[in-house]
């Protein structure tokens, strides 16, 4: 029989049973599953291991006991799965560990009708849908974020990013409370902390070529340089690369203090509990998903790092649900192309004398390669950061992403990606929903749940015309800088892609200083609460273009500042 907290009368009588002696082995011998740590966290991503990770280190006698839905997929926790060498050989082989890691947030019931299906199979009646694996009857599909997906393994999103980590410019943190300077040395000190490089292609020949035609032909005020990664080329064998992952977040924290870090996997976070004290969480109860038990847990501390849409979902379900919750929904757009390089950027390679030495050997092994590429030549990792001329980020590159495989017409060595993100306005309205939609008389019309059994998220996210005619100049000089480079890869021609691609929803559990249109304060504690934390993606209160985690890990470094600081009145004397 699985072990259910089905009452709150249950709940509250485990807190209470927790203050007193062998309370974990009392609510044993009564049947119930208890623990107690200082330090709860919920989410094992980058976010999760950064506060894990500052407060393992910065306080030496605190527990820490970290909650993840999915189980850890790689030996060593969190690890980035593209540091295997046979993603490193064959990079468009990644695009499937992605796809498979990726679970859609919300789909529309249009999405799963079957028009061809024979009549003699079973479909669900007209107007109804199918509700499984994230279908969601309540979603309007102009309203979706379509391609926005989750992923639940140790790691989170780390185990598969593209770890791109620029700096957001001064317009892509109009609405951030914290002091610049302040500002400045957190994301510094997050660059530190995701091992941040921008040198590590530099002698890639591709790299070099695609990086000089764009400095040649593009305006100087541009910026066209590296892009800086979480990424270090690997000492024992420099053909292949280390990405960051949560594993390099971690560092040593978890090795050096095995008694005082407990990572509990394939458990879903349902509910926090505030019973005695309203500014207070004095537990949380997750759920064990291979035996259905619930644990109750109680902690010092609570921080919920569980992406854009799973941390107010946490929220949600455990009746915080402050005004902003949800709300200030910020998605990027996304423009992208596959460019073949150009004759005369290729032709130039066997006769530029930086190279000629790795060329001619590749020649000597390979005679009947037509290309003057070693097989071994790192890809190109440009970038064109934000201005306020040109309002996107722009990556030129090659690299996994769950889209833009080259298939087998063309060399991957000549081909190019090149990928554009745009902001959002700001807006109130672009939210995502949970569960119930409508109350009727007393009682809530019944709400659909995600596949984990917690409230279905449901989108209602709108561009501006503002953001439409951005993105139609975003366009334009993504098609202008693709004529730099050379000519469309056939099938990968210029396109605006499925809202949510990007993966970079922001917002929903937004920091500021007004409760009214916040969730949590600049310490990223949630607003009427003294010991609760939301970190993530979701803090960040701005419509960024860039890629936003190393800003979400500069916040989470000030959160984890604050939990530490909450924490020194436990503190043994
Ligand atoms: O889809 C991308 C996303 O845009 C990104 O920036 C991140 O780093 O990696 C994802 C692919 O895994």
């Amino acid at each position: 029989m699985p072990i259910r907290l089905s009452s709150d009368d249950d709940v509250v009588r485990l807190i209470q049973l927790s203050k007193e002696p062998n309370a974990e082995k009392k609510a044993k011998e009564a049947g119930y599953r208890l623990v107690i740590t200082d330090v709860f966290i919920a989410g094992s991503g980058p976010i999760g291991c950064t506060y894990a990770r500052t407060i393992l280190d910065k306080n030496p006698s605190a527990h820490v006991l970290m909650a993840e839905i999915g189980s850890q997929d790689h030996p060593v926790m969190g690890s980035h799965f593209k540091n295997s060498v046979k993603y490193q050989k064959d990079i468009d082989s990644f695009v499937n560990v992605i796809k498979g890691a990726l679970q859609p947030v919300s789909v529309p019931p249009g999405d799963t009708l079957q028009t061809t299906l024979g009549e003699a199979a079973w479909a669900p009646p007209i107007g109804h849908a199918l509700v499984m694996q994230g279908n969601n009857p309540n979603q309007e599909p102009g309203l979706n974020l379509r391609a926005s997906a989750i992923t639940r393994t140790v790691g989170g999103m780390a185990t598969h990013w593209t770890c791109c980590c620029p700096l957001p410019h001064g317009q892509e943190r109009v609405s951030n409370p914290i002091p610049k300077d302040e500002f400045d040395g957190l994301l510094k000190e997050a660059g530190n902390l995701l091992n941040v490089h921008d040198n590590q292609y530099d002698h890639s020949i591709r790299h070099t070529k695609v990086k000089e035609a764009l400095l040649q032909e593009l305006p100087k005020a541009r910026g066209v340089s590296n892009l800086p990664l979480g990424v270090q080329r690997r000492s024992d064998n420099p053909e292949y690369v280390t990405w960051t992952g949560c594993d390099t977040i971690l560092g040593q924290s978890i090795e050096n203090n095995q008694t005082r870090f407990k990572l509990m996997t394939e458990t879903r976070v349902t509910q926090l509990y505030s019973s005695f004290d309203p500014k207070m969480v004095e537990a949380v109860k997750v759920r064990d998903l291979n035996n259905n038990d619930d644990v109750l847990i109680v902690a010092k501390t609570f921080t919920i790092c569980c992406g854009a849409i799973g941390t107010p979902q946490i929220l949600w379900n455990s009746n915080i649900r402050p005004d902003a919750l949800g709300r200030y929904l910020s998605e990027q757009s996304m423009a992208f192309c596959q460019i073949v390089l150009k004759r005369s950027i290729v032709e130039s390679i066997p006769g530029d004398s930086r190279f000629k030495e790795r060329v001619e050997h590749h020649k000597k092994q390979h005679p009947n390669d037509p290309l003057p590429i070693p097989f071994n030549d790192p890809e190109p990792q440009v970038y064109i950061p934000y201005t306020s001329d040109h309002p996107w980020h722009v990556q030129v590159h090659r690299d996994a992403f769950s889209y833009g495989d080259v298939g087998p017409k063309a060399d991957p060595r000549v081909v190019v990606d090149l990928r554009f993100f745009g902001k959002s306005k700001i807006s109130k309205e672009n939210r995502v929903t949970f569960g119930p939609k409508e109350q009727i008389g007393d009682e809530w019309k019944a709400g659909n749940t995600d596949i984990y059994g917690m409230p279905q998220p449901t989108f209602e996210v709108k561009r501006s015309k503002e953001d439409g005619e951005r993105d139609q100049r975003m366009m334009k000089d993504m098609t202008d800088i693709a004529n730099i480079l050379g000519a469309y890869l056939p099938g990968s021609n210029p396109q605006f892609m499925e809202p949510g691609l990007a993966l970079h929803v922001t917002g929903t559990t937004r920091i500021g200083s007004d409760p009214k249109t916040s969730v949590a304060d600049p310490d990223s504690r949630v607003h009427n609460f003294r010991n609760l934390w939301v970190g993530g993606n979701s803090v960040i209160p701005d419509a960024t273009a860039c890629n936003p985690t190393r800003t979400s890990v500069a916040y989470a470094l000030k959160g984890a500042g604050a939990v530490n600081k909450y924490l020194e009145q436990f503190k043994p004397e």
